[in-house]
């Protein structure tokens, strides 16, 4: 089998930053700093201020904001309910790297999105009154909701370095809808404001330590020759991540592609939505590729120039056929695959249409701001994969969810069309209410929930590790396991407290009828959560170089199992070895070659390794404490 890096099932639009998004969050690290300090450096832009955060998911673009802002701000791309545009700057009680700015639940200040300086005193004096700031903001849209005491704040910084509050005014209250993006236009009135350095500045205040008190906020306008209600843009702009091209995952082993009897049925029509933000009808045609990125081919033209009619503000649904399996190649060992869909809008740039007299063939550009073009969100690209994983998630959490009882458990099924070896499960912990680090789990993957020695096939305790927004945790089996047809990955709280533990909730898929909970010892079907659980189990072709009880033809007794720490072993046999199951050398004791007497202070794993003439195989079994 060729090495393959794997790529997350996720997307994005397209760009010219297109190949740095996958690792966004790692790349604020304070230890890469030096490697981009040319880009995060501090500037001074002129106007016409534009940001529409659809090119930006993830770390918010330093063209526009200050350093400190991308260390605060992420662009989340799921998260608002029918943005202006894709991606949205989510504003919450953690950094970009997703640490808690407190460790306890106290309200106050947290992320704030700040302005790079723009030089206004650039604005001829008769256009003085026609600068005009305009936004849209959402109350936390699929995040978690605001309360009454927390707030999102506009600031102007006057010519005095001091910062004015602008919005919302004394009295006026929050639109509280969260599936409405409600627009705001403020202008910039004042000759305190017209200075060289004038900054705005988005506050939100809200708890301290997670991800809660969500405030959404998109299309970010500024510039002179406005009005307040300006509020026509000549773009069109795709906004929802498209649905995966997967029936019920977003990622897929490429042997289940293979197995399966009617591979159509793994695939279904995609979909998305765009948006025209002008107060005019645009026709407009759209279409749909499917890409092998991996060999950089077009496998198939899904949809091709459909024409529509976007009419005024109008947002409406886009979608396409499944894939056709037959182009996708039978002799690969894995696919990755790239969806895009892209829209002929007629969007051009950004132009001053009274400097060019409508003549749009001269665009704004200058030294210190890029050419602004509206092209930017008309396409989309999405990532799929078929190689040696399952997925449920789209790669991004919208909100947490787990269980906050002692001893609770958590587990998502998982159906495999072949048998395979489990060799990896991969998990994301959000710091979504205070910091996860090293909360104690057992992580489980059973056969069942018959509670018998069959029904656990792994065990092993471990400490949560978190290391960025959207960054899965890998956890190894030190030696795979076979599973078919059915299994459930999980994990119980160890922790001794009432925290939450929290895994990434993904709110754009929904594989809640495979989440299971299990608070009181019976395991029942979740019916509070709706989502999909960031727990993914990956797969090797390759089987443990030790052969398995199951189809080795040694014979070799060992009992009991469970143990309570001794094993007789029936059977003749040249060495032992007895590990836990991160290979770790548990010692043992014989007596007379027939007994091994052991000792363990938890219930946990344990492999017997027993080397024959025959060869060498290895023996599970659950060892308990010794009863003293
Ligand atoms: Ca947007
Ligand atoms: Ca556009
Ligand atoms: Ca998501």
């Amino acid at each position: 089998m060729r090495f393959i890096i794997i790529i997350l099932s996720f997307w994005f639009l397209a760009s010219a930053s297109v190949a740095q998004i996958i690792v966004k969050p790692l790349d604020l690290a304070p230890l890469n700093k030096a490697k981009t300090s040319a880009t995060l450096q501090n500037h001074t832009i002129e106007l016409p201020f534009w940001d529409d955060f659809s090119t930006s998911i993830g770390a918010i673009d330093t063209t526009w904001w200050t350093e400190g802002s991308q260390q605060q701000v992420i662009v989340k791309p799921g998260i608002g309910i029918d943005p202006p545009s894709l991606g949205v700057a989510t504003f919450d009680g953690v950094n970009s790297l997703g640490q808690p700015y407190l460790p306890g639940p106290t309200d106050g200040g947290v992320d704030s999105l700040v302005s790079q300086n723009i030089d206004l005193t650039q604005v001829p004096t008769n256009l003085r009154s026609t600068v005009y700031l305009s936004f849209f903001y959402q109350f936390y849209g699929l995040g978690e909701s605001p309360e009454e005491q927390d707030s999102l704040i506009l600031y102007f910084k006057n010519i005095d370095g001091l910062w004015d509050k602008i919005w919302p005014k004394q009295g006026e209250n929050y639109a509280t809808d969260p599936t409405i993006f409600t627009e705001i236009f403020t202008q910039v009135n004042g000759t305190q404001y017209f200075h060289s350095e004038f900054q705005f500045m988005f506050k939100a205040t809200g708890r301290q330590n997670g991800w809660l008190d969500n405030w959404l906020v998109d299309y970010v306008y500024m510039d002179k020759r406005r009005f307040a209600t300006d509020n026509s843009y000549l773009d069109r702009a795709f906004t929802s991540p498209p649905t995966s091209i997967f029936n019920q995952y977003t990622a897929i082993p490429y042997d289940d592609f293979v197995a399966a009897v009617n591979q159509n049925v793994l695939f279904k029509p995609t979909q998305t939505k765009l948006r025209n933000l002008e107060s005019d009808l645009q026709p407009i045609e759209y279409s749909v590729n499917l890409y092998d990125t991996l060999n950089n081919v077009l496998i198939e033209q899904i949809t091709t120039d459909q024409s529509l009619v976007l009419f005024q503000k109008d947002l409406v649904s886009v979608s396409s056929n499944s894939l056709n399996p037959t182009l996708l190649d039978a002799n690969a060992d894995s696919l990755f695959l790239m969806l895009e869909y892209s829209v002929n809008s007629g969007d051009k740039y950004l132009v001053d249409s009274i400097y060019n007299n409508g003549v749009d063939t001269v665009f704004y550009d200058s030294l210190h701001v890029k050419e602004i073009s509206l092209r930017v969100n008309d396409t989309l690209r999405s990532y799929f994969n078929l190689h040696n994983y399952y997925a449920y998630d789209d790669g991004t959490a919208e909100y947490g969810a787990g269980i906050n009882q002692p001893q609770g458990k958590l587990a998502v099924q998982f159906n495999v069309l072949e048998g395979k070896y489990l060799n990896r499960i991969d998990i994301y912990f959000p710091n979504v209410q205070g910091n996860q680090a090293g909360v104690p789990l057992e992580l489980f993957v059973l056969n069942d929930f018959e509670g018998n020695e069959n029904s656990v096939r792994f065990q092993s305790n471990i400490a949560i590790s978190h290391s960025g927004i959207n960054e899965f945790i890998t956890y190894e089996l030190a030696i795979p396991i076979f599973v078919t047809d059915t299994f459930f990955i999980g994990f119980t709280n160890l922790s001794s407290n009432e925290d939450w533990l929290s895994v990434g909730l993904d709110k754009n898929t929904d594989s809640s009828d495979k989440i299971f909970v299990n608070v009181d010892g019976r395991w029942t079907p979740n019916n509070t959560v709706q989502g999909s659980l960031m727990m993914r189990p990956y797969f090797t072709s390759t089987a443990p170089i030790l052969g398995t009880e199951e189809e080795n033809p040694i014979d070799i007794s060992i009992f009991p199992n469970p143990s309570n720490g001794r094993l007789h072993i029936k059977g003749s046999y040249t060495s032992l070895n007895l590990i836990d199951v991160l290979g770790k050398r548990v010692p043992y004791e014989m007596r007379n070659n027939t007994e091994l007497y052991f000792n363990v202070s938890s219930p946990q794993m344990l492999i017997l390794l027993i080397k024959t003439d025959k060869g060498t195989i290895s023996k599970r079994i659950m060892a308990n404490p010794t009863n003293q």
